[in-house]
């Protein structure tokens, strides 16, 4: 027998889920870094960002993620990965924000604990299931490579254009990595007491390895990277004691991390294409 649907009381459109495989994937891109480009050429380029965050209006977006880029005084490359990386969000039919955090003042760096800020403060915006924690100066090659968490932690760069696209040591686990609301709070985030270039990538790896988690990377031909030249930062400079605090990750790690990330919030700019967190996190011990 046939049954009339009942009318429908509500009139607003029903959305449905987004496809498995979103129709606007274009694979490999031409990737293009004009010196010329400007904030506000990228800003109209993205007109449906609204404050850095947006959503497919079609379907509804598989997973919400929260970007988490680690920054200071690098604004070119700021500005060219936003040109890439919002068309690039887009085409992936998420629901995603990007999110700057800032470090301000001029002691060492601290990417670790930046991204530690930067996953505190944007679970204050919205319950983002999945974190993307990534340099400001790596450009995806080829939008397949999906920034969606899975089961299992993600490591997203295999490859790229100065290292011949090869993974650089087994292990290895800077640059984009994807872990989902839970997986980074089991690990309670990224050690705070990394000051300077090096070691907090690996640091995280032990922390999930401890977890028994495994890490899952997307296929190499679709993992790939452009880095924009750069040298070594003042005020980042290599962390002689990396390997020393390595050793000590697994006595310390259930004390050293999100629970225990002290910071003050400066100012949060809700700007057109991000949402820029500036923080004081102090300096080396
Ligand atoms: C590698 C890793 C990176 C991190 C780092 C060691 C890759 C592709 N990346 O990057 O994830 O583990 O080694 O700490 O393997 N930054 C600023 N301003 C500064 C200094 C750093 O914004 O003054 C940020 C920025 O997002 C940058 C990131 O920190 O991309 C890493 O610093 P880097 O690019 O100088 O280090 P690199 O390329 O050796
Ligand atoms: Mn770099």
């Amino acid at each position: 027998s046939w049954t009339a649907a009942p009318d429908r009381v509500n009139t607003q459109p029903l959305k449905t889920e987004c496809p498995e495989k979103s129709p606007l994937l274009q694979g490999a891109l031409n990737l293009s870094f004009e010196s010329s480009l400007k904030l506000k050429d990228v800003e109209g380029e993205n007109k449906d960002v609204n404050e850095g965050e947006y959503e497919p209006s079609d379907c509804t977006a598989r997973q919400s993620v929260a970007i988490l880029i680690p920054h200071r005084n690098r604004e070119r490359h700021l500005l060219y990965l936003l040109h890439h990386l919002h068309p690039f969000l887009q085409r992936q039919q998420l629901h995603y924000a990007i999110y700057v955090i800032q470090q301000a003042g001029d002691a060492t760096f601290n990417r670790a604990k930046l991204l530690n800020v930067g996953y505190l403060e944007a679970l204050k915006d919205y319950s983002w299931e999945c974190f993307i924690f990534h340099d400001v100066d790596l450009v995806p090659e080829n939008d397949h490579n999906l920034y969606m968490c899975d089961k299992q932690p993600k490591h997203l760069v295999v490859g790229r254009n100065a290292t011949g696209y090869k993974l650089r040591y087994k292990g290895y686990f800077g640059g984009v990595t994807a872990m989902t609301k839970e997986q980074f709070f089991q690990v309670n985030g990224f050690s705070n007491i990394y000051w300077g270039w090096g070691g907090e990538d690996d640091d995280l790896r032990i922390r999930v390895e401890l977890q028994k988690m495994k890490i899952v990377r997307p296929p190499a031909q679709v993992a790939r990277y452009t880095m924009v030249f750069h040298k070594r930062d003042s005020g980042n400079e290599i962390n002689k004691d990396r390997m020393r605090l390595l050793g000590r990750t697994p006595h310390v790690w259930r004390k050293d991390g999100l629970n225990s990330c002290s910071y003050k919030t400066l100012s949060v700019e809700r700007l057109p294409l991000y949402v820029n967190v500036t923080v004081d996190i102090g300096k080396p011990q």
